[in-house]
């Protein structure tokens, strides 16, 4: 792995699997050259989203968030590259649909602040925790994509 190489965490929610848009949130991370290094569907249960969203315990929405976080299955991934975590986050766009920027998922796709469709780790400290919670390491699959040079040129 590269030194400046990160992993951060995506779920594609359930709002996405709902809306068919599954394939297409995905193919956006893909054409980025971010690599798919871990993958599968799940239910989420209220435990783990205690968890995920401890830090959101004391928000209005937090009880809203976990019931909407469990209307569908989700599909967890791990994305790894150079500066993976912000690269993602810039993919992904402002937390609120409605105000993200076009050209990004939230600003193409959602209206919504709770439905955004999608979740993606903000830090290192945070992409770490949240990939021990939803993966095990047997689960994560160590390869480089024969892309990476042309990829990451003149990336640090
Ligand atoms: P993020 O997903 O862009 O990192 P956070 O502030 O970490 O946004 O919030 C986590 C999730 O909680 C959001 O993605 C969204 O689904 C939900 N959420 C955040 N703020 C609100 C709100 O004001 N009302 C309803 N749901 C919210
Ligand atoms: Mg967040």
């Amino acid at each position: 792995m590269h030194e400046n190489e990160e992993q951060t965490l995506i779920i594609i929610k359930p709002d996405a699997i709902h809306r068919g848009l599954l394939g297409e949130i995905t193919h956006r991370f893909e054409r980025k050259g971010l690599k798919l290094i871990g993958m599968k569907m799940t239910t989420l249960d209220e435990n783990t989203l205690e968890e995920h969203y401890a830090h959101h315990a004391d928000k209005p929405f937090f009880e809203d968030l976990k019931r909407f976080m469990q209307e569908a299955p989700v599909v967890l991934m791990v994305l790894s590259g150079i500066d993976a975590i912000k690269a993602t986050r810039n993919v992904v766009g402002d937390t609120a649909g409605h105000k993200a920027e076009p050209g990004s998922i939230r600003g193409d796709f959602a209206m919504s602040v709770q439905s955004n469709l999608v979740h993606a780790s903000d830090s290192p400290e945070t992409a770490e925790t949240e990939i021990n919670l939803f993966f095990d390491d047997q689960e994560l699959y160590e390869y480089q994509r024969n892309d990476f040079s042309a990829v990451f040129f003149d990336a640090d």
